[in-house]
């Protein structure tokens, strides 16, 4: 049994949006045609209260994309995004949600940020995706969305963690690209035996 879990494509990591992915919209069409292969589609979508401790709006004198260290670590500082009830927040308008499964929210802890949508970025506070694929019996997925080096990986990588036959269709992904994060995100998750297509 193998799922497709398509992480965040949500109108703010779309061009116009408040962290906008380049290209980010072009996976949109792309995805949809793919669901229809799967034994389960599951969706997530960031999702963050206003005071969020990953927006860098919430850290007096903090530039965007600078990094803070947090209680769990080092964190990247983002634009606001994702902000519960906002437009942006949304799915992509051409996503077909209506083919999930199982919707995954993730980030709504003001103090911890959550890339996977599997465990928060604090490494323990699980969001219930790993109990939910086995009891329903996958034993593999297949991940695309937004964005490849941040959340695509993070996922990939504590499915992996978690004895998930795990596998990034890349073309069907977008990479943010901050100092090399998307090098550097392949070479974490092939470390890890994720299998990362070119
Ligand atoms: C993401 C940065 C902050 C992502 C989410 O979906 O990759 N990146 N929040
Ligand atoms: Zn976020």
């Amino acid at each position: 049994m193998r799922a497709l879990l398509v992480v965040d494509c949500q109108v703010d990591f779309c061009p116009g949006g408040r962290l906008a992915v380049a290209g980010g919209d072009e996976i949109i069409a792309p995805v949809n045609a793919l669901m229809g292969d799967y034994d389960g589609v599951i969706l997530t979508q960031d999702w963050h209260p206003e005071n969020h401790s990953s927006f860098a709006d919430n850290h007096e004198g903090a530039a965007p994309f600078s990094v803070v260290q947090l209680d769990y670590g080092p964190q990247v500082l983002w634009p606001a995004h994702c902000v519960i009830g906002t437009a942006g927040a949304g799915f992509h308008p051409e996503l077909d949600t209506d083919r999930a499964d199982l919707v995954i929210r993730k980030g709504f802890n003001p103090r911890i940020d959550s890339y996977s949508a599997f465990f928060d970025n604090d490494q323990t506070t699980a969001t219930g995706l790993a109990g939910y694929l086995k009891d329903r019996g996958f034993t593999a997925v297949d991940l695309v969305g937004l964005a490849y080096d941040f959340c695509v990986a993070w996922s990939a990588m504590d499915a992996a963690k978690l004895g998930l036959e795990a596998r990034v269709l890349r073309q069907y992904t977008r990479a943010i690209d901050l100092d090399g994060s998307a090098d550097a995100a392949t070479r974490a998750m092939r470390d890890l035996g994720v299998d990362v297509e070119e």
